[in-house]
């Protein structure tokens, strides 16, 4: 128990925690800092961390890692059905502008069947294990912005140095923490998918805030995309796309006198990133092009909480999906998700709010209604009679609380915590031709269980990695 270590022992522990975090680069910018979110180097503080890893069950870390190919295939056969998209998001659209917007420009480049030769995916499927069933249950598909890729496994290699290092007092073997090379598997697929473009002059273009406190995840990306595979990246704000964006009569998308060949999106994918309509105007710029789209607006699409709740409906996993044993194990791994339509659920939500969680269509964290608040929200719904196409209703997991040391701000924080484990998938298509489809590493994240909001960058959440049991 992390909680009845030593107190000398915990005191060194942390000190060399936070000097590994500050010499290998798991770092974050500094909230307190002015200047973090825009100039590198400066107003730096360690990544949020776990200081030990989590204990994790071998089964359900090898059935996590075992459907990533099958979520990975999911995402790009359900972004091929533009009529299911459209449809399914059909009521969402008509209560939730920033969904209306992006179907939109989907709808637009139906009409003009825009054809996407290469399908770039890098994806996190997220996770949380049921105590009482021992379930591990999908709580959603990130299709877009999937963060931590880069920082994710320095947090692995940070707590094997530590078991390493004190093997004599903490009896944990390190090689029980698993293999984790996301920086490298997301470079790997950036890279290929830039060579499938088949410009060597071209440029991946990484889409940001203007405002980025994660930017150092995003710059190991960068720099392993520049050493590995000697490609070039370079930062572009929505609003500096659309000043500085053009596109040639062959679709080359040009961004200030580079031509773009992999397009990667790591803000867009919550309304606040959109502060006009030059914003709209360069996401629609972009989709426009032939560079390819990570993700295209169907990837985007299809990571949506209403397509994860359509697709947990009888019978629609088998409209993508041939592979029976495939199909069973997806749908081993989905909640209980219903729309606001099934009356006898919002019924059920009503009574009983504790066993509900009522998710908007939005990405990032921080949006999401729990508890009591799930009774109020749905009885003012009812008696508004509108704006319930909004919400999904998602059966509430209830992971077993653990006891770990928190790393915050240079201090050590005892806490009761519960843990989601994020696992990273890539996938490249060009054609017909799958030239990646695999699981790429993983994400453990681990918050105060008291707190029901997850998300590292949102504040709420620290990275962890996991302990093999
Ligand atoms: N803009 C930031 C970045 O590029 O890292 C944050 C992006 C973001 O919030 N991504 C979500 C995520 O993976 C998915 S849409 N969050 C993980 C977390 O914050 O714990």
């Amino acid at each position: 128990d992390p909680h009845d270590i030593d107190p000398k022992l915990l005191q060194k522990l942390s000190y060399d925690a936070l000097v590994f975090c500050s010499l290998r680069g798991l770092v974050v910018g500094d909230r307190n800092s002015e200047r973090s979110g825009t100039v590198p180097g400066v107003g730096m503080v360690h990544a949020p961390v776990a200081l030990l890893p989590m204990s994790f069950p071998e089964s359900q870390w090898n059935q996590a890692c075992e459907v990533a190919p099958i979520f990975n295939e999911l995402v790009d056969r359900v972004s091929q059905d533009g009529e299911f998209l459209q449809q399914s998001l059909s009521r969402t659209k008509k209560v939730d502008p920033f969904t209306s917007r992006l179907l939109e420009i989907h709808s637009k480049m139906l009409q003009i069947n825009k054809k996407e030769e290469i399908r770039l995916g890098l994806h996190r499927s997220d996770y949380m294990l049921d105590e009482q069933t021992k379930l591990l249950l999908q709580i959603e598909l990130n299709t877009i912005s999937s963060s931590f890729s880069g920082l994710s496994c320095l947090v692995s290699e940070l707590h094997r140095s530590l078991l390493h290092q004190y093997s004599e007092c903490i009896a944990l073997d390190p090689n029980k923490i698993p293999t984790n090379n996301s920086v490298n598997q997301f470079t790997d697929a950036l890279a290929k998918a830039w060579n499938e473009y088949g410009d060597p002059r071209a440029v991946v273009m990484f889409v940001i805030l203007a405002e980025e406190r994660n930017m150092y995840d995003q710059h190991w990306l960068s720099a392993s995309l520049g050493e590995k595979h000697q490609v070039t990246t370079i930062r572009k704000t929505l609003a500096e796309i659309d000043a500085q964006g053009e596109l040639l009569e062959d679709g080359t998308l040009i961004v200030d006198g580079e031509a773009v060949a992999v397009i990667y999106f790591r803000a867009g994918y919550a309304p606040s990133d959109y502060h006009s309509e030059s914003a709209w105007k360069a996401r629609l710029l972009m989709e426009q092009s032939r560079a390819v789209k990570c993700p295209s607006i169907s990837y985007h699409l299809a990571g949506t909480k209403k397509i994860q709740q359509e697709l947990a409906k009888p019978n629609v996993l088998e409209r993508f999906l041939e592979n029976k044993d495939d199909i069973a194990k997806l749908r081993k791994c989905f909640a209980g998700l219903w729309s606001l339509d099934e009356s006898d659920t919002v019924k059920d939500a009503i009574e009983r709010p504790g066993l509900y969680v009522m998710k908007p269509q939005r990405e990032g964290g921080g949006n999401n209604i729990y508890g009591e608040d799930v009774k109020e929200a749905l009885l003012k719904l009812q008696k508004e009679g509108t704006g319930s196409d909004a919400f999904i209703l998602m059966q509430r997991i209830f992971p077993t609380v653990s006891h770990s040391i928190l790393m915050r701000e240079g201090i050590p924080h005892k806490e009761q915590t519960i843990s989601e484990l994020g696992i990273y998938g890539t996938y490249l298509r060009n054609e017909k031709e799958v030239l990646i489809n695999q699981q790429s590493g993983y994400l453990m994240r681990t918050k105060v269980s008291s707190s029901n909001e997850g998300g590292v960058a949102a504040g709420f959440a620290v990275l962890d990695s996991i302990y093999l049991v």
